[in-house]
Protein backbone atom coordinates (compact mmCIF):
# COMPACT_ATOMS: atom_id res chain seq x y z
CA UNK A 1 0.00 0.00 0.00
CA UNK A 2 1.32 3.76 -1.11
CA UNK A 3 -1.85 5.77 -1.73
CA UNK A 4 -4.88 5.28 -0.54
CA UNK A 5 -8.39 5.97 -0.45
CA UNK A 6 -10.99 5.41 2.27
CA UNK A 7 -14.64 5.70 1.98
CA UNK A 8 -17.09 6.81 5.06
CA UNK A 9 -13.87 8.68 6.55
CA UNK A 10 -15.90 9.77 9.14
CA UNK A 11 -17.56 6.72 10.72
CA UNK A 12 -16.72 4.68 13.42
CA UNK A 13 -13.66 2.73 11.83
CA UNK A 14 -12.79 5.19 9.72
CA UNK A 15 -12.10 8.40 11.65
CA UNK A 16 -9.67 6.06 13.45
CA UNK A 17 -8.21 4.01 10.22
CA UNK A 18 -7.40 7.57 8.42
CA UNK A 19 -5.47 9.15 11.34
CA UNK A 20 -3.49 5.46 11.86
CA UNK A 21 -2.90 5.40 7.84
CA UNK A 22 -1.74 8.87 7.98
CA UNK A 23 0.81 8.53 10.65
CA UNK A 24 1.81 5.15 9.15
CA UNK A 25 2.16 6.22 5.25
CA UNK A 26 2.35 9.90 5.20
CA UNK A 27 -0.64 12.23 5.14
CA UNK A 28 -0.52 12.85 1.55
CA UNK A 29 -0.71 9.10 0.91
CA UNK A 30 -4.14 8.93 2.23
CA UNK A 31 -7.54 10.33 0.69
CA UNK A 32 -10.04 10.62 2.94
CA UNK A 33 -13.77 10.37 1.36
CA UNK A 34 -17.33 11.13 3.05
CA UNK A 35 -21.26 11.83 1.98
CA UNK A 36 -20.85 14.55 4.27
CA UNK A 37 -18.50 16.96 5.72
CA UNK A 38 -18.18 18.05 9.56
CA UNK A 39 -16.71 21.39 9.89
CA UNK A 40 -13.89 21.27 12.33
CA UNK A 41 -13.43 17.37 12.00
CA UNK A 42 -10.24 16.53 12.66
CA UNK A 43 -10.32 13.68 10.18
CA UNK A 44 -11.17 16.62 7.60
CA UNK A 45 -8.60 18.56 8.68
CA UNK A 46 -5.97 16.11 9.41
CA UNK A 47 -5.41 16.15 5.06
CA UNK A 48 -7.07 16.02 2.06
CA UNK A 49 -10.74 15.22 1.94
CA UNK A 50 -12.97 15.17 -0.90
CA UNK A 51 -16.76 14.44 -0.74
CA UNK A 52 -17.91 11.01 -2.39
CA UNK A 53 -21.11 8.96 -2.79
CA UNK A 54 -20.33 5.24 -2.80
CA UNK A 55 -23.16 5.37 -5.18
CA UNK A 56 -21.50 7.39 -7.82
CA UNK A 57 -19.42 5.11 -10.04
CA UNK A 58 -18.11 7.99 -11.90
CA UNK A 59 -17.17 9.92 -9.04
CA UNK A 60 -15.05 7.14 -7.00
CA UNK A 61 -13.72 6.31 -10.34
CA UNK A 62 -12.58 10.03 -11.17
CA UNK A 63 -10.99 10.47 -7.30
CA UNK A 64 -9.22 7.49 -7.87
CA UNK A 65 -7.75 8.32 -11.00
CA UNK A 66 -7.23 12.00 -9.53
CA UNK A 67 -4.56 10.57 -6.82
CA UNK A 68 -3.11 7.62 -8.26
CA UNK A 69 -4.27 5.47 -5.53
CA UNK A 70 -2.80 1.75 -5.53
CA UNK A 71 -5.56 1.01 -2.81
CA UNK A 72 -9.06 1.34 -2.11
CA UNK A 73 -10.78 0.71 1.39
CA UNK A 74 -14.41 0.67 1.36
CA UNK A 75 -15.92 1.19 4.49
CA UNK A 76 -19.34 3.21 3.48
CA UNK A 77 -21.93 0.93 4.48
CA UNK A 78 -25.69 0.52 6.88
CA UNK A 79 -25.18 -1.18 10.07
CA UNK A 80 -27.66 -3.71 11.18
CA UNK A 81 -30.52 -1.99 13.11
CA UNK A 82 -30.55 0.58 10.67
CA UNK A 83 -30.57 -1.53 8.11
CA UNK A 84 -33.46 -3.49 9.68
CA UNK A 85 -35.20 -0.06 9.67
CA UNK A 86 -34.67 0.94 6.23
CA UNK A 87 -33.83 -2.26 4.28
CA UNK A 88 -34.14 -1.61 0.47
CA UNK A 89 -31.95 1.40 1.48
CA UNK A 90 -29.28 -1.26 2.81
CA UNK A 91 -29.44 -3.59 0.21
CA UNK A 92 -28.61 -0.32 -2.68
CA UNK A 93 -26.22 1.75 -0.39
CA UNK A 94 -24.22 -1.69 0.52
CA UNK A 95 -24.34 -3.52 -2.54
CA UNK A 96 -24.51 -0.46 -5.04
CA UNK A 97 -21.46 0.50 -2.82
CA UNK A 98 -19.26 -2.54 -2.39
CA UNK A 99 -20.09 -3.07 -6.72
CA UNK A 100 -18.66 0.22 -7.40
CA UNK A 101 -15.64 -0.39 -5.26
CA UNK A 102 -15.05 -4.00 -7.09
CA UNK A 103 -15.39 -2.31 -10.31
CA UNK A 104 -13.00 0.49 -9.87
CA UNK A 105 -10.49 -1.81 -8.09
CA UNK A 106 -11.05 -4.33 -11.14
CA UNK A 107 -10.47 -1.37 -13.52
CA UNK A 108 -7.41 0.69 -11.82
CA UNK A 109 -6.32 -3.04 -10.57
CA UNK A 110 -6.17 -1.90 -7.43
CA UNK A 111 -5.91 -3.43 -3.87
CA UNK A 112 -9.24 -3.33 -2.16
CA UNK A 113 -10.28 -4.02 1.72
CA UNK A 114 -13.90 -4.55 2.15
CA UNK A 115 -15.60 -5.10 6.05
CA UNK A 116 -17.99 -7.96 6.37
CA UNK A 117 -19.37 -8.28 9.82
CA UNK A 118 -20.59 -11.43 12.31
CA UNK A 119 -23.78 -10.92 10.50
CA UNK A 120 -23.00 -12.66 8.18
CA UNK A 121 -24.27 -15.61 10.09
CA UNK A 122 -27.78 -16.89 11.09
CA UNK A 123 -29.59 -18.93 13.19
CA UNK A 124 -28.61 -22.02 11.42
CA UNK A 125 -25.01 -21.59 11.91
CA UNK A 126 -23.49 -23.32 15.06
CA UNK A 127 -23.48 -20.57 17.98
CA UNK A 128 -20.59 -21.44 19.35
CA UNK A 129 -16.72 -21.29 18.22
CA UNK A 130 -18.40 -20.63 14.67
CA UNK A 131 -16.38 -22.19 12.24
CA UNK A 132 -14.05 -19.75 9.11
CA UNK A 133 -16.55 -22.20 7.11
CA UNK A 134 -19.89 -22.86 7.58
CA UNK A 135 -23.56 -22.35 7.15
CA UNK A 136 -24.46 -18.65 6.36
CA UNK A 137 -28.04 -17.96 6.12
CA UNK A 138 -28.75 -14.30 8.13
CA UNK A 139 -32.18 -13.28 8.61
CA UNK A 140 -31.41 -9.60 8.54
CA UNK A 141 -30.75 -7.70 5.59
CA UNK A 142 -27.25 -6.26 6.73
CA UNK A 143 -26.75 -10.18 6.89
CA UNK A 144 -27.68 -10.71 3.57
CA UNK A 145 -25.71 -8.19 2.51
CA UNK A 146 -22.82 -9.22 4.42
CA UNK A 147 -23.53 -12.32 2.75
CA UNK A 148 -23.87 -11.31 -0.68
CA UNK A 149 -20.48 -9.37 -0.28
CA UNK A 150 -18.52 -11.95 0.32
CA UNK A 151 -19.65 -14.32 -2.48
CA UNK A 152 -19.32 -10.99 -4.93
CA UNK A 153 -15.83 -10.26 -3.04
CA UNK A 154 -14.59 -13.99 -3.63
CA UNK A 155 -15.65 -13.98 -7.34
CA UNK A 156 -13.64 -10.39 -7.90
CA UNK A 157 -11.04 -12.43 -7.29
CA UNK A 158 -11.29 -15.71 -8.78
CA UNK A 159 -12.81 -14.28 -11.95
CA UNK A 160 -10.59 -10.90 -12.44
CA UNK A 161 -8.07 -11.38 -9.65
CA UNK A 162 -8.56 -8.14 -7.74
CA UNK A 163 -6.83 -8.36 -4.89
CA UNK A 164 -9.45 -7.90 -2.96
CA UNK A 165 -9.27 -8.83 1.51
CA UNK A 166 -11.70 -8.71 3.91
CA UNK A 167 -12.63 -9.73 7.37
CA UNK A 168 -15.77 -10.56 9.42
CA UNK A 169 -16.12 -7.76 12.55
CA UNK A 170 -17.37 -8.77 15.83
CA UNK A 171 -18.90 -5.33 17.50
CA UNK A 172 -16.20 -2.95 17.70
CA UNK A 173 -15.60 -0.59 20.77
CA UNK A 174 -13.68 3.19 20.80
CA UNK A 175 -13.82 6.18 22.41
CA UNK A 176 -13.50 8.52 19.51
CA UNK A 177 -16.62 8.48 16.91
CA UNK A 178 -19.90 7.07 17.75
CA UNK A 179 -21.12 3.63 16.06
CA UNK A 180 -24.21 4.49 13.96
CA UNK A 181 -27.24 1.90 14.29
CA UNK A 182 -25.68 -1.21 15.42
CA UNK A 183 -27.18 -4.21 17.66
CA UNK A 184 -23.31 -4.45 19.34
CA UNK A 185 -23.43 -0.81 20.02
CA UNK A 186 -24.90 -1.03 23.58
CA UNK A 187 -21.13 -2.12 24.44
CA UNK A 188 -19.86 1.31 23.52
CA UNK A 189 -22.71 3.12 25.10
CA UNK A 190 -22.61 1.90 28.43
CA UNK A 191 -18.76 3.58 29.08
CA UNK A 192 -20.58 7.24 28.02
CA UNK A 193 -23.43 6.23 30.61
CA UNK A 194 -20.85 5.20 33.02
CA UNK A 195 -19.03 8.00 33.09
CA UNK A 196 -21.81 10.35 32.81
CA UNK A 197 -25.06 8.46 35.60
CA UNK A 198 -22.87 5.22 36.69
CA UNK A 199 -25.78 2.84 35.38
CA UNK A 200 -27.36 1.61 32.40
CA UNK A 201 -30.16 0.65 30.95
CA UNK A 202 -29.32 -1.91 27.98
CA UNK A 203 -31.51 -2.44 24.86
CA UNK A 204 -29.59 -5.95 24.88
CA UNK A 205 -30.89 -8.50 27.49
CA UNK A 206 -28.73 -10.07 30.19
CA UNK A 207 -27.14 -13.58 28.60
CA UNK A 208 -26.44 -12.68 25.57
CA UNK A 209 -23.74 -13.51 24.19
CA UNK A 210 -21.67 -11.87 21.50
CA UNK A 211 -18.07 -11.39 19.91
CA UNK A 212 -16.39 -7.82 20.45
CA UNK A 213 -13.15 -6.07 19.55
CA UNK A 214 -11.52 -2.72 20.89
CA UNK A 215 -10.77 -0.16 18.34
CA UNK A 216 -6.61 -0.73 18.02
CA UNK A 217 -7.08 -4.08 17.40
CA UNK A 218 -9.09 -3.78 14.54
CA UNK A 219 -6.99 -1.06 13.10
CA UNK A 220 -4.02 -3.29 13.40
CA UNK A 221 -6.10 -6.14 11.53
CA UNK A 222 -7.33 -4.23 8.50
CA UNK A 223 -3.28 -3.11 8.14
CA UNK A 224 -1.87 -6.54 8.67
CA UNK A 225 -4.44 -8.22 6.21
CA UNK A 226 -3.68 -5.91 3.41
CA UNK A 227 -0.15 -6.23 4.33
CA UNK A 228 0.52 -9.44 4.42
CA UNK A 229 2.11 -11.92 2.01
CA UNK A 230 -0.69 -12.98 -0.46
CA UNK A 231 0.73 -16.39 -0.66
CA UNK A 232 -0.22 -17.44 2.59
CA UNK A 233 -3.83 -16.34 2.32
CA UNK A 234 -5.97 -19.44 2.04
CA UNK A 235 -9.32 -17.41 2.18
CA UNK A 236 -8.47 -13.65 1.49
CA UNK A 237 -12.18 -12.70 2.16
CA UNK A 238 -14.13 -12.93 5.61
CA UNK A 239 -11.85 -13.94 8.01
CA UNK A 240 -13.22 -14.44 11.19
CA UNK A 241 -11.51 -12.21 13.77
CA UNK A 242 -12.58 -11.45 17.31
CA UNK A 243 -10.87 -10.46 20.54
CA UNK A 244 -13.65 -11.44 23.00
CA UNK A 245 -17.39 -12.60 23.60
CA UNK A 246 -19.57 -11.88 26.57
CA UNK A 247 -22.80 -10.36 27.83
CA UNK A 248 -23.99 -7.47 29.44
CA UNK A 249 -23.63 -8.16 32.99
CA UNK A 250 -19.42 -8.85 31.96
CA UNK A 251 -19.09 -5.47 30.70
CA UNK A 252 -21.09 -4.30 33.34
CA UNK A 253 -19.03 -6.33 35.70
CA UNK A 254 -15.74 -5.09 34.36
CA UNK A 255 -16.97 -1.50 34.52
CA UNK A 256 -17.84 -2.30 38.40
CA UNK A 257 -13.62 -2.97 39.07
CA UNK A 258 -13.20 1.03 37.95
CA UNK A 259 -16.49 3.00 39.22
CA UNK A 260 -18.18 0.46 41.90
CA UNK A 261 -21.13 2.03 42.43
CA UNK A 262 -22.36 1.40 38.33
CA UNK A 263 -25.38 -0.43 37.44
CA UNK A 264 -27.07 -2.15 35.00
CA UNK A 265 -30.75 -2.98 34.28
CA UNK A 266 -32.49 -3.88 31.10
CA UNK A 267 -35.02 -2.36 28.63
CA UNK A 268 -34.73 -4.86 25.37
CA UNK A 269 -35.64 -3.81 22.15
CA UNK A 270 -36.93 -6.74 20.68
CA UNK A 271 -35.30 -5.78 17.22
CA UNK A 272 -31.69 -5.64 18.43
CA UNK A 273 -32.66 -8.47 20.56
CA UNK A 274 -33.79 -10.37 17.47
CA UNK A 275 -30.60 -9.44 15.53
CA UNK A 276 -28.46 -10.54 18.32
CA UNK A 277 -30.27 -14.12 19.00
CA UNK A 278 -29.62 -14.75 15.32
CA UNK A 279 -25.53 -13.96 15.81
CA UNK A 280 -22.99 -16.42 17.37
CA UNK A 281 -22.23 -16.42 20.92
CA UNK A 282 -18.58 -16.96 19.87
CA UNK A 283 -16.63 -17.03 16.49
CA UNK A 284 -13.69 -19.13 15.92
CA UNK A 285 -10.52 -16.95 14.75
CA UNK A 286 -7.84 -19.50 13.73
CA UNK A 287 -8.04 -19.19 10.20
CA UNK A 288 -6.86 -15.45 10.41
CA UNK A 289 -4.39 -16.41 13.42
CA UNK A 290 -2.74 -18.92 10.58
CA UNK A 291 -2.66 -16.90 7.12
CA UNK A 292 -1.85 -13.97 8.50
CA UNK A 293 -0.95 -13.79 12.14
CA UNK A 294 -4.33 -12.25 13.82
CA UNK A 295 -3.33 -11.32 17.43
CA UNK A 296 -5.31 -8.91 19.15
CA UNK A 297 -3.88 -7.49 22.58
CA UNK A 298 -7.00 -6.22 24.39
CA UNK A 299 -8.93 -8.52 26.69
CA UNK A 300 -12.15 -6.81 28.25
CA UNK A 301 -10.73 -5.45 31.42
CA UNK A 302 -7.80 -4.09 29.37
CA UNK A 303 -10.39 -2.14 26.92
CA UNK A 304 -12.86 -1.37 29.68
CA UNK A 305 -9.54 0.66 31.52
CA UNK A 306 -8.23 2.52 28.22
CA UNK A 307 -11.99 3.17 26.99
CA UNK A 308 -12.70 4.91 30.52
CA UNK A 309 -9.46 6.56 30.71
CA UNK A 310 -9.89 8.32 27.16
CA UNK A 311 -13.94 9.06 27.73
CA UNK A 312 -12.96 10.47 30.60
CA UNK A 313 -10.49 13.34 28.74
CA UNK A 314 -13.11 13.45 26.66
CA UNK A 315 -16.30 14.49 28.65
CA UNK A 316 -14.23 15.85 31.41
CA UNK A 317 -15.54 13.48 34.14
CA UNK A 318 -12.80 12.09 36.23
CA UNK A 319 -13.21 8.28 36.88
CA UNK A 320 -10.58 7.52 39.25
CA UNK A 321 -12.39 9.88 41.98
CA UNK A 322 -15.42 8.31 41.32
CA UNK A 323 -13.90 4.61 41.30
CA UNK A 324 -12.85 5.69 44.75
CA UNK A 325 -15.53 7.37 46.17
C1 LIG B 1 -23.65 -4.08 14.09
O1 LIG B 1 -23.96 -4.31 15.27
O2 LIG B 1 -24.46 -3.93 13.18
C2 LIG B 1 -22.18 -4.04 13.75
C3 LIG B 1 -21.69 -5.37 13.27
C4 LIG B 1 -21.47 -6.46 14.23
O3 LIG B 1 -21.49 -5.54 12.11
N1 LIG B 1 -21.41 -3.59 14.87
Amino acid sequence: MKKILITGCLGQIGSELTHRLRVMYGAENVIATDIRHIEGNPVIEGGTFEILDVMDYEAMLGLCKKYEVDTLMHLAALLSAVGEAKPKFAWDLNMGGLMNALEVSRELNLKLFIPSSIAAFGPGTPVDMTPQDTVQRPTTMYGVTKVSGELLCDYYFTKYGVDVRGVRFPGLISYKTLPGGGTTDYAVDIYYEALKNKKYTSFIGKGTYMDMMYMPDAIDAIIQLMEADPSRLKHRNAFNITAMSFEPEQIAASIKKFIPEFEISYNVDPVRQGIANSWPNSIDASAAHEEWDFNPQYDLDRMTKDMLENLSEKLGIPFRELALA
